[in-house]
């Protein structure tokens, strides 16, 4: 079925024939973005042949330092940060990268590429160790800086609404490449023999409500009371069923085809929310929301925050339309009943 959001193609064409189909219909496309596209496709090839043999070659396990997070680094942290960078610094159309593994931008030296891109090159990895699903996470925005000149912080923090295409890559039981440009959501296979990417999953369309629940629990007496009433519901819907890999993207997939929620309310130890506004919870908001799901931080949508520091975290809800209108339902029923108690004092 044709929808307004995307072109009717067969299910099996390459991504390559899918980012062109694209590219034409967009009249005054000139194909920057294409190869961008194709450029961090690419990348993602590398470094899935590279999670694949991981335990083989000796790049499992940690290295021995932390990120600018202060999370401890995996080896293929790194392989996969060095591969995406070198993949759009030599692809030419990206001026500047933001990536989870550094503090600072990297500047590409393209000074006349129009695009910034932000990464989380991979996402979940104390995983790999494990064989569970990890991901890559990635959001593009045209640059507002002068053509001709470095990057600057302020191509990055134009917000979310301002991104012009975002995605991951799942590499999991097989490998997928989930992307919106803003016309809809489209997941395209790996097929290993090929080297190629194939439409396999056209216009994805997240259900409306859903019985998973996505959270670590073993948070729980820290959540605030609205979010411990909204699980304990969850609990009580017939067929409910808690699902949470601790990594991320897996845990966004599986919910966005099969509906439900991901949360990740304020901590002790994350007040502010664990996940990073930029290279995690922009680029998923603008999926989810393209594929008619919804993404807020218990105030607003995901896609409103105004953005103040590169490596910013935030709180995060993840879900199905009608499972966000209950969390915010039931959050604004709380703020009312406090609003009252304060007015009683
Ligand atoms: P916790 C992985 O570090 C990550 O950023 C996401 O992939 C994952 O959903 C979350 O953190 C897990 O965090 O605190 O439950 O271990």
């Amino acid at each position: 079925m044709q929808t307004e959001n995307t072109l009717a193609l067969p299910v099996g064409i390459t991504l390559d024939r899918f980012i062109k189909s694209q590219q034409d219909a967009f009249p005054y496309a000139t194909g920057e973005l294409s190869q961008l596209l194709r450029d961090i496709a690419l990348a993602s090839k590398i470094i899935n042949r590279e999670i694949n043999r991981a335990g083989l070659i000796d790049i499992t396990g940690a290295l021995g330092r932390d990120n600018v997070q202060g999370e401890a680094q995996q080896k293929l942290d790194i392989i996969a940060n060095i591969r995406f960078i070198r993949a759009l610094v030599n692809g030419g159309q990206v001026v500047g990268i933001l990536s989870e593994e550094d503090n600072e931008i990297t500047q590409t030296n393209n000074h006349y590429a129009k695009y910034v891109v932000a990464m989380d090159p991979l996402d979940g990895s104390s995983n790999i160790d494990v064989n569970v699903s990890i991901g890559t996470i990635f959001s593009i925005y045209r640059r507002i800086s002068p053509i001709g000149t470095p990057a600057t912080e302020a191509d990055f923090t134009q917000g979310g609404r301002k991104q012009i295409a975002a995605g991951y890559i799942l590499y999991g039981s097989s490998t997928i490449m989930v992307y919106t440009t803003g016309k809809g959501v489209n997941g395209f296979t790996y097929e290993n023999s090929l080297g190629e990417y194939f439409l396999s999953h056209a216009d994805i369309k997240m259900p409306k409500t859903g019985n998973i629940y996505s959270v670590n629990e073993a948070y729980f007496n820290e959540f605030p009371n609205y979010i411990k009433e909204f699980i304990e519901e969850m609990r009580q819907k017939s067929g409910c069923m808690a699902r949470y890999i601790g990594s991320l993207v897996g845990d966004f997939h599986r919910n966005l085809l099969k509906g439900g929620i991901y949360l990740y309310p304020p901590t002790r130890k994350a007040e502010s929310g664990k996940l990073r506004l930029f290279y995690e919870c922009y680029p998923l908001a603008f999926v989810i929301e393209q594929a008619g799901g919804k993404a807020c931080d218990g105030r607003e949508d995901i896609l409103d925050i105004i953005p103040q520091k590169i490596h910013q975290r935030s709180i995060i809800y993840l879900g199905s339309d009608e499972l966000i209108d209950n969390l915010e339902e039931k959050i604004k029923t709380h703020n009312h009943l406090m609003i009252k108690q304060l007015e009683l004092v």
